[in-house]
């Protein structure tokens, strides 16, 4: 696995907006099939399951389920993290050694991600636009990895009536999102169908990994 970490470490970042930086083609296609290796042993132990809307209970879209510590989940109750699977109970699967290496190369933050969210995507599939606010520690960026099919990413300001920009983010495709960036507003419009093979049946899988607890209040999960 050393040559695709160096050809990583040679993809170009383009800056789309203060904080948001976009690195297309981040893993080749043996570091994508190698991801999804890793994620389909993951899902042997925290299998997808199906979020609903808090209040109304509605199911979400997209299908979800975590890596690491601390995962994020969405019921009835409302949104957070926590160390069990919704659904099994048991504690989430470790965070595939891909990503952890996506964070340590894409962004300089001293401390390991605690939470892997994985979305599958389905060709109907879409995500609202929404803030990510339920970490703790908001000075940590996010670092998004894109698998399968190609979907258009929509993402603005820090209010949900600044203008609005759209991104096609493809297999391979990573973006980090810190700083300025780390509290706008952001979703995904669509699936493109048939745009890729690597997930068997289709569909689209997407990484987001994240710091959850603040370093520094003696409430870390692992150091
Ligand atoms: C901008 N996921 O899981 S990843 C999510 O493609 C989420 O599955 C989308 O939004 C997806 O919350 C978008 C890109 C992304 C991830 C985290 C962000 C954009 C972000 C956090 C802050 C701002
Ligand atoms: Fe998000």
């Amino acid at each position: 696995m050393g040559l695709p970490l160096e050809a990583a470490a040679e993809a170009p970042r383009v800056a789309l907006a203060p904080g948001l930086s976009y690195v297309p083609g981040y893993l080749d296609g043996a570091a994508q099939a190698g991801l999804l290796a890793e994620i389909e042993r993951a899902l042997a132990e925290g299998p997808w399951y199906r979020p609903c809307m808090p209040r109304s209970g509605r199911p979400l879209s997209v299908q979800m389920t975590n890596c690491g510590p601390l995962g994020w989940v969405s019921d009835e109750r409302g949104y957070r993290y926590q160390a069990r699977h919704p659904t099994t109970g048991r504690p989430w699967p470790a965070i595939p050694e891909t990503a952890l290496r996506a964070w340590a190369e894409l962004c300089a933050y001293p401390h390991p991600p605690e939470a892997c969210l994985v979305n599958f995507y389905d060709a109907s599939a879409k995500l609202g636009q929404h803030q990510d606010h339920d970490e703790e520690d908001l000075s940590a960026p996010v670092i998004s990895l894109s698998l399968g099919a190609t979907c258009v990413f929509r993402y603005g300001g820090v209010s949900r009536r600044d203008p609005t920009h759209k991104l096609e983010l493809h297999s391979g495709d990573a973006i980090v999102l810190g700083g300025p960036a780390r509290l706008i507003y952001h979703g995904v419009d669509k699936i493109r169908a048939g745009s890729s093979d690597l997930v068997p049946g289709g569909g689209r899988i997407n990484l987001t990994l994240r710091r959850v607890t603040c370093p520094a209040n003696g409430r870390t999960f692992q150091s």
